[in-house]
């Protein structure tokens, strides 16, 4: 069957408004992505007939919750192609990463040590290592990325080296849209005996991503952007480390026993879920994940190729337009800047027009400046985006230039 964008907008109510008086065309979805009504009415239903506390009850709400919330865990945990051992439902991708930093990395960190990351990474994948390195006495080492925001491989395998204690590496760039070649940078990362964990926030929404195949220790990810709730995201890692971890965060649900002398931890995943978790959210991110396995994987991957194609070539009519990251194995992104125009004001022009795009550095700081920008405009696609959209951006530009002659 053919992909088919405008039944699929009609699954997204918040799509029918208008902005401005103009149709909305959203182009943010790399900062958050809109929600299906299955997603919706999902979260409703669990608010109206089985909100209850999970793990605790003996009382048949508090059963159906725990029972909806584990098999939305299973769901997510085949959806990456992992256990639901190894599946921790946590706030969103900064959790994660920060979750990892302060005990996998913290464990196992001296002075003198190294960290390798990239220069396209977001702050998430750069701020927790930076505060553990300077806590430890350790050293951030980072790759840098080509004119076209393609990774420096060769400056990557010299990075790995004697002192290199673990690596942290995004899957899909939020602000040049570089998609890394994770499988060998976990191969060659792995070859010298160094654990990797991959940022997926970016890649998780719009490509098949399998952790087994991948290979990699840790793979973390967040539900707002893959079209589920706000507040609810994962960390997969391999399940020999997450028994061998400390727990992070204490509290209710992480434990097995409590004495004032001594506790001891609840079994995978629970030991890494402190508190009364995001239930509405768990429940929510597994009917998103059902609804992208309905649409398929493959098919958004390449409707949004497609869109993007489209995008770039329209882009470039534009007079002044500078297309930020042109890599090769690029997702849905397009940022861009137009010469001598601030990007938050030709933000401000477009969301005129109806058209909701991100301006600023993206929380990508360090490759704002590997660029020479202090910042660019993001046109970041999501699976209901169509050439229409792209269509009704570029004419608010060519709009946007005209207004600057
Ligand atoms: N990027 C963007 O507009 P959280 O906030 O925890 O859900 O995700 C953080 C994060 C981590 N890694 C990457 C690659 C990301 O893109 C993001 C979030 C948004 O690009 C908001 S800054």
């Amino acid at each position: 069957m053919s992909y088919d964008v405008a039944a699929l907008r009609k699954d997204f109510p918040i799509l029918r408004q208008k902005v401005h008086g103009k149709r909305l065309v959203y182009l943010d979805n790399a900062a958050t992505s809109q929600k299906p009504q299955a997603v919706i009415d999902r979260v409703t239903r669990f608010y109206e007939q089985e909100n209850a506390n999970v793990h605790r009850g003996v009382h048949l709400l508090s059963e159906t919750a725990t029972k909806e919330y584990e098999s939305a865990r299973a769901r997510v945990a085949r959806f990456i192609n992992a256990s639901p051992q190894e599946t921790i439902f946590v706030r969103g991708t900064t959790e994660a990463i920060n979750l990892v930093a302060n005990t996998f990395v913290r464990a196992r960190l001296r002075k003198g040590d190294e960290i390798v990351v990239t220069q396209m990474e977001h702050h998430s994948n750069i701020v927790p290592w930076q505060l553990l390195c300077e806590q430890v006495g350790a050293k951030l080492r980072v790759v840098p990325v080509d004119d076209n925001g393609d990774l420096d491989l060769a400056a990557y395998a010299a990075a790995l080296g004697p002192k290199t204690r673990f690596v942290a590496v995004v899957h899909v760039s939020n602000a040049l849209g570089t998609v890394n070649p994770v499988q060998r940078l976990v191969q060659e990362a792995h070859a010298k005996g160094i654990p990797i964990l991959v940022d997926g926030a970016q890649a998780v929404p719009h490509m098949p991503v399998d952790v087994r195949a991948l290979g990699c220790d840790f793979y973390a990810f967040s539900g707002h952007k893959m079209y589920g709730p706000t507040g609810v995201g994962v960390l997969y890692g391999k399940q020999e480390h997450l028994e061998a971890m400390p727990p992070w965060m204490g509290g209710g649900d992480m434990i097995r026993s409590v004495t004032f002398e001594k506790s001891t931890w609840n079994e995978l995943p629970y030991k890494f879920e402190a508190g009364t978790p995001n239930i509405a959210g768990g429940i929510g991110l597994g009917a998103a994940v059902d609804y992208l396995q309905k649409v398929g994987l493959v098919a958004i991957a390449e409707h949004e190729h497609r869109v993007l194609e489209h995008a770039t070539q329209q882009a470039l009519t534009i007079p002044g337009l500078r297309i930020i990251g042109t890599a090769i194995n690029k997702a849905g992104v397009l940022s861009f800047t137009l010469e001598g125009i601030h990007p938050h004001d030709i933000g401000s022009l477009v969301d005129r027009d109806g058209v909701a795009i991100r301006t600023g550095h993206h929380c990508a700081q360090p490759v704002m400046e590997r660029f020479g920008v202090p910042a660019t405009c993001r046109a970041s696609l999501g699976l209901y985006n169509d050439t229409d959209d792209i269509d009704a951006l570029i004419a608010s530009l060519h709009g946007v230039v005209r207004m600057f002659a």
